[in-house]
């Protein structure tokens, strides 16, 4: 007879996750660090309760805002390469909406999370219950079924024993290299607390093995055609480079047949710098060596990329007549993308397959020279741009260009930058030069304002051997800090720099772009006398605002103080905040590339009839590849 254990619903959901594993490569671990979340009446006496029983097995950790808690779940899990995360318990209501920003990230950027939202009384008696969101056409709808686009995997628990069938669905799309993302298990408040006599076997060890799927053959035979027929080749690499742990057979592919790498900003890593083949970041933030050659290139060999058009620069970046593409993905989606030969399989598994199947292919000695040549040129390029000792247009600020110059010369090759929106991921995309495939960690599939300081926490967890340095903007920073709070209670020591400029640097310049001057992105009291943004610069104390959440806070108004701070920073245990005032109109330029932002088609205004004129004209650019 199937021996039984009766627990309430949420005792049994917090029982399993504590022993759920993952193991690639027989290398078996945790799948779940712990789980994150904020108590209110629609998990308190469930989820809450039960994860008071199970402290011992799995750990707590109370964050301060919903959203913040699932990307520092998704930043853990990147860390993990996807090997790990956390899950998220929220309240009903407000508490569970608030996770939706955060799930549709993780989500776009393929990585796992567990969602565990409260919602509504399954059995209705009491409703509408506090924060219930009602619908005259069914009973069957809560807020939680927004959660249904963003989740790669949804399901509402209105009986206890539902759990037996959907904890494995659950636990298979997460650890899924295709399908994992946000998964969502909606928990009615009354059923959390509901028991049932589950069976004994839920609640033992289960391992899940992530595989290396190995590509079709004949597919993989056609690809090696087409790379040696190819004169121009060029490889994009994307994060599944780095979630596949593939940068060894990456470097592997490249020495023997000397094709040059170009890094998305979630591949950024793949070929760690040094090598004589790495480009650096390609497409609308890329370098130049990278965009030129992804211009002229014959073939592009697409590897854990999801194409976005950042990489792409609007479709704009491959202009060669008869380019081909190869795309290596785990995921069919992404595998078929600009009428790509697909190599569906694991990066790793494939790039060792396809390495002896081009086996006494080599580009060309000029491809070869060329590169060294464009190297050089760009290295000399990011000097010149970060300069510390370069003129400084007024003696407020620094440049972010030179913060980004001393980072790089003083941080050690392990330590981690995070970054997720505004100018710096762009800045750095092309500047930065990562000399460990797990030291650039950018959120730019989702680009979130917030994510910085969240996410930082969640690398920090992840790797806590690591130090963790978060670069945020004023913009972002003052739409997520909490969680300073939260690595406070945590000890978990990061360093966050505060690049502080007056708002919207980014989107300012895009607004100049488009002919609208910069209207509603700088950080301005209401002029009484214009009626508009344009008066005295608001006085906000970023500095002191760290401080009173518990960060010890160095301001560095140049750059030698920014060194100084840096050096202190390093060797504090707690979380610090450089706050650093840098020029917003210092910026850093384009490369060879283009970003497709439609300008507005008819207006009165010069300035935007003007930029509509060139954005009709590199428009033109734009390729179907079908
Ligand atoms: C949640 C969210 N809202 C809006 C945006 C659009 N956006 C992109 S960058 C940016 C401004 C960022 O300002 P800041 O953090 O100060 O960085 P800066 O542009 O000054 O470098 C905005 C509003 C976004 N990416 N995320
Ligand atoms: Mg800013």
């Amino acid at each position: 007879m199937t021996s039984r254990v009766r627990v309430t619903m949420a005792q049994a959901v917090v029982r399993f996750l504590s022993q759920q594993r993952s193991s690639r490569d027989g290398r078996e671990q945790p799948f779940f660090g712990g789980v994150f979340g904020i108590f209110g009446h629609g998990n308190v006496a469930g989820i809450g309760q039960a994860l008071q029983e199970q402290r011992a097995a799995i750990r707590y950790y109370l964050a301060r805002n919903e959203q913040a808690m699932v990307h520092t779940a998704a930043a853990y899990a990147k860390m993990h390469n996807r090997l790990r995360t956390l899950a998220c318990t929220s309240s009903i209501g407000p508490g569970a909406t608030n996770m939706i920003t955060g799930a549709a990230g993780a989500t776009i950027n393929r990585v796992p999370v567990l969602l565990l939202p409260g919602d509504i009384f399954a059995g209705r008696g009491p409703a509408p219950v506090l924060q219930q969101l009602e619908s005259s056409q069914s009973q069957d709808v809560s807020v939680n079924d927004c959660f249904k686009p963003v989740s790669r995997y949804w399901d509402r628990i209105n009986r206890p024993e539902q759990i037996i069938t959907s904890l494995p669905e659950a636990m298979r799309v997460l650890t899924s290299p295709a399908e994992t993302g946000a998964v969502t298990l909606a928990l009615p408040q009354d059923v959390q607390a509901e028991a049932y006599d589950y069976p004994a076997a839920l609640f033992e060890p289960r391992v899940w093995t992530v595989a290396r799927p190995r590509p079709d053959r004949d597919r993989l035979l056609e690809a090696a055609a087409l790379i040696r027929a190819s004169t121009r080749p060029l490889i994009v690499a994307g994060g599944g480079v780095l979630y596949s742990e593939a940068t060894e057979s990456l470097r592997r592919f490249v020495d023997a047949t000397g094709i040059a790498v170009g890094e998305t900003q979630a591949g950024k890593g793949a070929l760690p710098d040094p090598h004589p083949l790495s480009l650096g970041g390609v497409g609308a933030t890329g370098t130049r060596p990278a965009n030129v050659l992804a211009r002229e290139a014959d073939l592009v060999i697409v590897v854990g990329s999801r194409l976005s058009d950042f990489t792409t620069a609007s479709k704009t970046a491959f202009q060669h007549d008869g380019v081909r593409f190869i795309a290596i993905n785990v995921a069919e989606i992404d595998a078929g993308k600009h009428a790509a030969l697909p190599l569906v399989g694991d990066a790793r598994a494939v790039l060792d397959e396809l390495l002896p199947a081009v086996s006494g292919y080599r580009v060309g000695a000029d491809y070869t020279e060329r590169i060294a040549a464009a190297q050089a040129d760009w290295r000399a390029e990011v000097d010149r741009v970060c300069n510390p000792q370069s003129a400084i247009r007024d003696p407020r600020y620094v440049k972010q260009a030179q913060v980004i110059g001393v980072l790089q010369e003083m941080l050690a090759p392990t330590d981690v930058i995070v970054c997720a929106a505004g100018s710096l991921p762009g800045d750095l995309h092309k500047l930065w030069r990562a000399r460990d495939s797990k030291g650039y960690h950018m959120e730019y599939g989702y680009s979130c304002m917030g994510y910085e300081i969240a996410g930082g926490l969640g690398v920090k967890m992840a790797a806590p051997d690591r130090r963790v340095y978060v670069l945020v903007g004023d913009g972002s920073y003052l739409m997520m800090a909490q969680e300073i709070v939260t690595a406070v209670q945590e000890h978990m020591a990061i360093t966050i720099v505060l690049l502080d400029n007056d708002g919207f640097a980014s989107i300012g310049g895009l607004s100049e772009s488009v002919g609208s001057g910069g209207f509603g992105t700088r950080y301005r009291e209401r002029n009484s006398e214009t009626g508009e943004l344009d008066g005295d610069p608001l006085a906000i104390n970023l500095a002191a605002n760290a401080e009173s959440l518990g960060a010890t806070v160095w301001r560095a108004n140049t750059i030698a103080a920014f060194r100084t701070a840096l050096a202190a920073a390093a060797a504090h245990t707690g979380v610090g905040v450089i706050v650093v005032p840098v020029d917003r109109e210092s910026r850093v330029g384009g490369y060879e590339s283009w970003w497709d932002v439609p300008v507005a088609e008819v207006s009165t205004a010069p300035e935007v009839q003007k930029a509509r004129a060139a954005y009709d004209e590199a428009r033109r650019k734009e390729r179907d590849f079908l």
